[in-house]
């Protein structure tokens, strides 16, 4: 690597300004470079677009807005989806981490503010910079179960995301002209960073930076992704482990579901719109209706996932045996208590489709206590938030 020998503090400098002296002096290596802002600039750029908009599809796939109906094909999507959401995250930490480093110098310029525009280019740094600490936190945090704060982490998450994105497109705005300029090998002079790395000393870094990046997406991907399921070695879930071959994201004792509970008195109680009266049906009685086999992932927003081969009674033969209006939409609920996860919602394509199941077999075995004894919901391209445990109630809506 080569050092930029810089003018002492004293001596101006075009462009960077003899007034960033102070702080900025301090910053000497050859790295606080246009280009390398420009071509980490364009990583992040493509991270958080994928990002924000698997994250987006997400939050709409759980809180749909009137008449937008998720599909229940292709089966696998969300899992993609969703994989790819905390994939992007997961790479953006080195590629966030490097860039603050490479522009830290532009942090401590002076003046403050030149002008209008340039006051509102620096005020857009704090959602942006902020924000983007914020979702890469937060995220990982949750990944790992650990809540250090007080707010419920979906809505925050969310929230910063907007607020995020906003700060991101006015960056974009405001720093196109010369990240294209840097890219296209254009005078990099024209940048505010002082550093000018030579070709194979930039090389070096750049690649230095992808590698990091890369290995701690492979590092962890695999908890979704199962070739590499035994170099993911920094991924809070390993995919294959857990009762029937399958982790549990919420445990039978931590949601209060004992085996009394579910013992002989248990009943599915279905109920609801057009049909003439509730009826309470037994584990016998759900025995009694065809099953049905579907392969069909469980793919939880943390970002694992894992198939497995599920067997029970079709929720449509379901809807069709208490005589439900055809077309019905269904609300499943649970036993469990005192959690928004207790039920979910089955619009029209997810109720009707032949592997929507009210599974009472996973991979051969009745059902685990973990995983939903008597009968949970399993079905296609659904999130795993929804694919609701313990169930006690369908409700046609
Ligand atoms: N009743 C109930 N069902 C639930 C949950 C829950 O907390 N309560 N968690 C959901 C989540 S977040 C996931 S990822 C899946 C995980 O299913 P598993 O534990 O069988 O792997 O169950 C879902 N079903
Ligand atoms: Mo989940």
């Amino acid at each position: 690597m080569t050092t930029l020998t810089r003018a002492s503090p004293t001596e101006p400098e075009p462009g960077t300004g003899a007034d960033m002296a102070g702080m900025a002096g301090r910053y000497q290596s050859d790295h606080h470079d246009t280009r390398n802002a420009a071509w980490l600039g364009l990583a992040l750029g493509v991270t958080f677009t994928v990002s924000f908009a698997t994250g987006l599809l997400s939050h709409l796939i759980q809180h749909p807005f009137a008449g937008f109906e998720w599909l229940a094909r292709p089966a696998g999507l969300y899992r993609v989806t969703q994989g790819l959401h905390i994939a992007t995250g997961t790479a953006a930490i080195p590629l966030l981490v490097a860039k603050l480093w490479v522009v830290a110098p532009q942090f401590w310029g002076k003046p403050v503010v030149r002008n209008f525009a340039h006051g509102v280019e620096r005020a857009m740094l704090f959602p942006l910079v902020g924000g983007s600490a914020f979702l890469l936190v937060t995220g990982t945090f949750n990944t790992f179960h650990f809540y250090p704060w007080g707010f419920f982490f979906p809505t925050g998450h969310y929230w910063a995301a907007w607020i995020t994105i906003g700060g991101l497109v006015g960056h974009i705005g405001a720093k196109a002209g010369v990240t294209w300029a840097a890219l296209r090998h254009g005078d990099p002079s024209k940048g505010e960073l002082a550093g000018q790395a030579s070709h194979g000393s930039r090389r070096w870094f750049l690649s230095s930076v992808a590698v990091g990046s890369g290995a701690l997406t492979v590092a962890t991907v695999g908890q979704t992704w199962r070739p590499l399921r035994s170099l993911s070695v920094l991924a809070p879930r390993d995919p294959i482990a857990g009762p029937q071959g399958i982790p549990v994201n919420r445990s039978a004792s931590s949601a209060g579901i004992t085996k009394a509970k579910v013992g002989d008195a248990w009943r599915l109680r279905v109920h609801g719109r057009g049909l003439d009266q509730p009826m309470e049906m037994t584990l016998a009685d759900l025995r009694g209706l065809p099953q049905h086999h579907a392969t069909l992932p469980i793919s939880c927003v943390e970002g694992w996932s894992a198939s497995a081969t599920w067997r029970g009674v079709r929720v449509r033969d379901l809807l069709d045996h208490v005589g439900a209006p055809p077309g019905a939409t269904v609300r499943v609920g649970s036993i469990q208590k005192g959690s928004r996860y207790r039920q979910s919602d089955l619009n029209r394509a997810q109720a009707g489709d032949p592997d929507t199941l009210l599974a009472l077999e996973l991979n051969g075995e009745t059902l685990a206590l973990d995983h939903g004894f008597p009968i949970r919901l399993i079905g296609p391209n659904r999130p795993g938030v929804q694919q609701t445990k313990w169930l006690n109630e369908v409700e046609v809506t």
